[in-house]
């Protein structure tokens, strides 16, 4: 069984009737999805918003009802990936240039729950390059600012042109030689002004789903 679609149908346990649904990005996500589908189209009776235009686009697909965030005051559970999760549940996220959202959908949800398989987690972060958001104007003096923080930047490249978020802005890949104080470093990267927002979810995770090679699945 694949680990992270064992540990994706786990964390859709916790989803019941009457929920306003978070949709993760990423392959781990779109498991969950699909699951959540599954179950709404056994009668389970939820409405749902999407961290991304490529998970919006697979909920609508899938038949999964779909709420303006401007009809809701707050979410009630949110399931999404991570590209690494340390030992203190803190996590990098933004391999899938999805992070701008996804952060408000995780600050704004009752429960965020993250999903992973075995190779996410990790002693420290950094081994990830840092994925973060800049808006185009000024991009390089935005870098030259990162690059003060002691990483390497680098600006995300799709078929040779910058890949652009859903929300227009860039994303740069951050090379950290280790980030052992993710509070002290999204605080930061996030007053330099022209910067977005960051993958670090620093203590955001609620619940850690962690699905394993050898089928066991761990819920902390
Ligand atoms: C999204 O999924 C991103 O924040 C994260 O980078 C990515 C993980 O990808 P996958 O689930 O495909 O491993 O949540």
């Amino acid at each position: 069984m694949n680990p992270k679609r064992i540990a994706a149908e786990r964390a859709v346990e916790f989803v019941k009737d009457g929920m306003i649904v978070g949709l993760g990005t990423g392959s781990t996500s779109y498991w969950a999805i699909h699951r959540i589908a599954e179950k709404v189209n056994e009668g389970l009776e939820i409405k749902a918003v999407a961290s991304s235009r490529n998970s919006e686009d697979m909920a609508m697909q899938l038949g999964i009802p779909l709420i303006a965030f401007d009809e809701i005051d707050i979410i009630d559970i949110t399931i999404d990936g991570a590209d690494e999760v340390d030992r203190h549940g803190n996590l990098t996220k933004g391999g899938g240039g999805a992070l701008l959202r996804e952060k408000i959908l995780a600050a704004n949800s009752k429960q965020f729950i993250v999903i992973a398989d075995e190779t996410k987690r990790v002693e420290l972060l950094g081994k990830f390059p840092l994925p973060v958001e800049i808006v185009p104007f000024a991009a390089n003096l935005t870098i030259n600012q990162l690059k003060r923080l002691q990483c390497d930047p680098v600006i995300r490249l799709l078929n040779g042109k910058p890949f652009m978020t859903d929300n227009g802005n860039l994303i740069v890949d951050c090379k950290f030689e280790s980030i052992p104080d993710p509070e002290k470093l999204t605080k930061q990267i996030n007053t330099i002004p022209g910067v977005a927002e960051n993958g670090l979810f620093a203590q955001m995770a609620n619940k850690i789903v962690t699905g394993y090679n050898d089928g066991r699945i761990e819920v902390k």
